[in-house]
């Protein structure tokens, strides 16, 4: 059974203007399948023209709108923005590389039937080509299950970029959530355990078309900010500051 429900689903770009041709064939194909979808795609702050060549490609399409913020705010926070003011009734976000197929909103959004929000796991699907560097690998294995240890939440994989939410649920979460980054994910999946959400997963399959961005994510400095961030979320969970009571 597919949802009746109207969709919204969000693409935070940066700096992909190789990939608008692609991905915008796959939002035109995503939305002639499915008449309750609008697609948003974000771009802060490129500096290759990404948001405006996908506002010339997704012109013709009335259910897609491209949004471009002056300055790059990070992955968290162009999501956030692609979410404001959002009426429908599921709110979902995939990477803008489409480094999972949009063929996910599907389970996503039927998932979503049972679930307050949803996630992607990249552990529940064999990955047929390969998955992550291995120096990636270790360290996104370091980052898990320090932030599940620290946060109390136990997710095999809580960083895959496909994730989706009921609109109250999502209204709930991102009027607390504060992390722009590295550590957004997770921090959704902590706010998720204190708001007492539900929470399902569904397989995470990555294109074989994708390349992981290593250069991007430097290494060291950034696994340094991620736990800064883990360690953030406790302090300002701990002082009150996400005033969960509310
Ligand atoms: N709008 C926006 N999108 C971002 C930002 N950082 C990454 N992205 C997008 O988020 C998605 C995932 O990032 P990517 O670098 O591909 O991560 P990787 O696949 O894990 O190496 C891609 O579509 C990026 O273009 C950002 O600061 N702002
Ligand atoms: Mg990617």
């Amino acid at each position: 059974m597919t949802s009746t429900l109207n969709q919204r689903l969000v693409l935070p770009v940066h700096n992909e203007r190789h990939l608008v041709k692609d991905v915008s064939e796959s939002v035109e194909e995503a939305i002639r399948k499915n008449p309750q979808l609008r697609v948003v795609v974000v771009d802060d702050g490129s500096e290759d023209g990404t948001g405006d060549a996908f506002r010339r490609q997704l012109k013709p399409l009335k259910n897609a709108e491209v949004k471009i913020l002056p300055k790059n705010g990070g992955k968290g926070m162009a999501i956030r923005q692609g979410f404001h003011g959002a009426k429908e009734e599921r709110l979902m976000f995939m990477d803008g590389d489409l480094a999972y197929s949009i063929d996910h909103l599907t389970p996503l959004a039927e998932s979503l039937n049972d679930y307050d929000v949803v996630i992607g796991s990249r552990s529940m699907a064999p990955q047929a080509h390969g998955g992550l560097p291995a120096r990636r690998a270790f360290l996104g294995w370091g980052f898990n299950r320090l932030a599940c240890y620290l946060l109390g939440i136990d997710y095999p994989d809580t960083q895959a970029g496909l994730k989706g939410f009921q609109r109250e649920a999502a209204e709930r979460l991102f009027a607390k959530q504060r992390l722009t980054d590295f550590a957004f994910d997770v921090e959704l999946l902590y706010l998720c355990r204190k708001l007492g959400l539900r929470v399902g997963q569904i397989p995470a399959q990555v294109s074989g078309r994708h390349t992981y961005k290593t250069s991007r994510v430097k290494l060291l400095c950034d696994s340094l900010r991620c736990f800064k961030e883990l360690l953030l979320i406790r302090w300002w969970s701990w002082t009150g500051a996400y005033r969960l009571r509310e």
